[in-house]
């Protein structure tokens, strides 16, 4: 499948400037040329372009930037959804707010195959908000919640064929906000936080989320945010938090899903390259995309999965 990279130029969905930046580091950190070795097309169609939903409007006056990330989400959606007709969509973030758009496509696209969608967040933190109980009104810590179908979404209109809570696995996560920990009591998601990783590693948890994604003949979205590793690994964002995964815990989630074969689409979310030492972790996402996409150190038979 052709790889078809779509930049998502956005840092309205927090407050810190910088990662609108970030589909320009990846270009510049060559993440075309190494899918290309790697012997994949590779169709980069640009950074998509944003109208601004300027009636916008949300009952908590919190929130900000809605028309700017309505904008994106609503151009995401039908970039993800048309990409995903002829190849395989990276989208270039961007904050993580993208995601109200990029997975919403995938969503349409999974619904009209009729194929169920399941969700790999890979980050340090829940983004289960609503635009209603979010105290820093930062949209990025909301697309998870709209990705299941919870009110408070008015703005961005009904998310299409929401996935249900059990086809969502949480993985890294180690900061979660009151509001957002009593909604995942209640909602049946799966959530692999630091803790269960530490105690089981990464690979028990993942195989067994991958298994379920092959039993249901699933596509896969997943959203790889930036502050999942470690921030001495990987200084390049907003919101760091210590305790993250290594390299080679992330290179392994990679690996494993490269050898599942299952992922249909990808973000990678919340580079801030303003924030970054001479390009390091914008050169170790795209190392992540390539174990993603096939590459190894040492090319062995690979285990069969389901
Ligand atoms: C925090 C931080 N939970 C918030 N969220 C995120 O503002 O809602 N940081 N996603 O990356
Ligand atoms: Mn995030
Ligand atoms: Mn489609
Ligand atoms: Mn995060």
């Amino acid at each position: 499948k052709t790889c078809i990279l779509i930049g998502a130029p956005i840092d309205a969905g927090q407050r810190r400037p910088g990662c609108l930046m970030g589909p320009a580091a990846y270009r510049v950190a060559g993440l075309a040329q190494t899918l290309c070795d790697l012997g994949h097309g590779v169709q980069d169609r640009g950074d998509v372009e944003v109208t601004l939903a300027l009636d916008a409007t949300c009952a908590n006056p919190a929130v900000h930037s809605l028309p700017e990330v309505v904008g994106m989400a609503n151009a995401l959606r039908e970039a993800t959804d048309a990409a995903l007709e002829t190849g395989f969509p990276i989208i270039m973030g961007g904050d993580h707010s993208l995601a109200l758009g990029s997975v919403a496509g995938a969503a349409k696209h999974a619904a009209d195959k009729g194929k169920p969608l399941f969700l790999l967040w890979l980050d340090a933190h829940s983004d289960f908000h609503t635009p209603l109980t979010t105290t820093s009104g930062n949209l990025h810590g909301t697309p998870v919640a709209y990705i299941i179908g919870r009110d408070g979404f008015d703005a961005f209109g009904a998310f299409p064929a929401p996935v249900p809570p059990e086809n969502i696995c949480l993985f890294g996560i180690r900061s979660v906000d009151p509001a957002e920990h009593a909604a995942l009591l209640i909602h049946d998601l799966e959530i692999n936080d630091m803790r269960v990783l530490d105690e089981y590693g990464i690979v028990k948890p993942l195989r067994d989320f991958l298994d379920k994604v092959v039993a249901a003949g699933g596509m896969l979205h997943v959203s790889l945010d930036v502050d999942f590793l470690d921030p001495s690994v990987a200084p390049a964002v907003g919101t760091t938090v210590p305790g993250g995964t290594t390299i080679r815990e992330a290179h392994l989630v990679m690996e494993l899903l490269h050898e599942s074969g299952l992922v249909t689409s990808l973000d990678l979310v919340e580079l801030n390259p303003f924030l970054d030492e001479r390009g390091r972790t914008a050169r170790l996402m795209v190392d992540l995309v390539a174990s993603l996409m096939g590459r190894k150190v040492f090319d062995r038979p690979t285990r069969s999965f389901g």
